[in-house]
């Protein structure tokens, strides 16, 4: 694997993102790698599993790969894209995973963190929902995600703000589970993970897809998802997104002019 390392310790499996050249960004290759990684992990040996970045990462991961975003109304995160595949295989995953968070989280990877069932961070482990800043429209089952630990008003003011939250904002509003101090992260993650190892899997397992299936239970109607997503790609191809994409690249604050109708 080139963009993440793993390791086994005890009954418990590391799975370490390793692309801070572009801060974790979760680019193709990355996302299908820890997707390959969850499915070679042996079930027989492994219980629960971590998801962290490099000890010494500021990032813990920027988000989605901008540089895939394309301004020709393309959805980037539907159904079928990589980034989409990552989160279900996360969430579908049978053993529980933790979200070790010792670097900040942008834009999609918080959408990624929460897929985790357990996030413990430190005070570096703040959070930025970010479409508003990109002028992207965000999609329905990454709401469903949000709505499924926050409430709505939190969830808007997230969405709405693009502001970064701090660690502590995050314990408060239960989008952390834990946090603690940077030198006792690992330690605690791996007590907590041989805490759950030594209980019974099956119970956890079933408790863990359970929960998936009542988090789901708010289905819409197909109607309304492709209503919605036509509505997206108009926004997907229009000014404030390609405004927000040329803003990121050329490293200054964008400009935004498209209204509401
Ligand atoms: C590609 C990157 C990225 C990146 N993609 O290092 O959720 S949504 O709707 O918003 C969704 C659309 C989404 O997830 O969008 C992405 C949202 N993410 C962000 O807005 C974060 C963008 N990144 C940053 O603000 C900074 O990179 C942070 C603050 C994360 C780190 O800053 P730092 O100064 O440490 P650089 O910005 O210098 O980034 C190092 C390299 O990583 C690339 C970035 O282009 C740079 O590449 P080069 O060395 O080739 O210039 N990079 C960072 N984030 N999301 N590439």
């Amino acid at each position: 694997m080139q963009n993440l390392t793993y390791k086994q310790h005890k009954q418990v499996g590391i799975i370490t993102m390793n692309y801070d050249a572009k801060r974790n960004a979760l680019s193709k290759n990355l996302c299908q790698e820890i997707i390959m990684q969850l499915s070679e992990i042996d079930k027989q040996k492994t219980r629960v599993v971590i998801l962290t970045a490099n000890a010494n990462a500021k990032v813990w991961s920027a988000g989605h790969d901008i540089r895939d975003f394309k301004t020709n109304g393309e959805d980037p995160i539907n159904y079928t894209s990589y980034f989409s595949q990552l989160l279900r295989a996360v969430t579908d995953y049978p053993l529980p995973i933790i979200a070790m968070i010792n670097g900040s989280v942008w834009g999609g990877a918080c959408e990624l963190a929460i897929s985790c069932d357990i996030l413990i961070g430190t005070s570096k482990a703040t959070f930025a929902i970010t479409p508003a800043k990109l002028g992207f429209a965000y999609n329905l089952s990454g709401l469903q995600r949000y709505l499924n630990i926050l409430s709505s008003n939190v969830i808007k003011e997230l969405f709405f703000t693009a502001e970064t939250i701090s660690a502590e904002r995050a314990l408060q509003i239960g989008l952390l589970n834990h946090l603690v101090e940077e030198q006792e992260l690992e330690d605690y993650c791996l007590a907590m993970a041989e805490q759950i190892a030594a209980n019974a899997l099956q119970s956890i397992s079933i408790v863990k897809k359970q929960l998936n299936i009542l988090q789901g239970v708010h289905r819409v109607s197909t109607e309304t998802i492709e209503t919605n997503d036509a509505e997206r790609a108009e926004i997907h191809a229009g000014r404030d997104f390609e405004e927000g994409l040329d803003a990121f690249f050329a490293k200054r604050v964008p400009i935004f002019t498209e209204s509401v109708k």
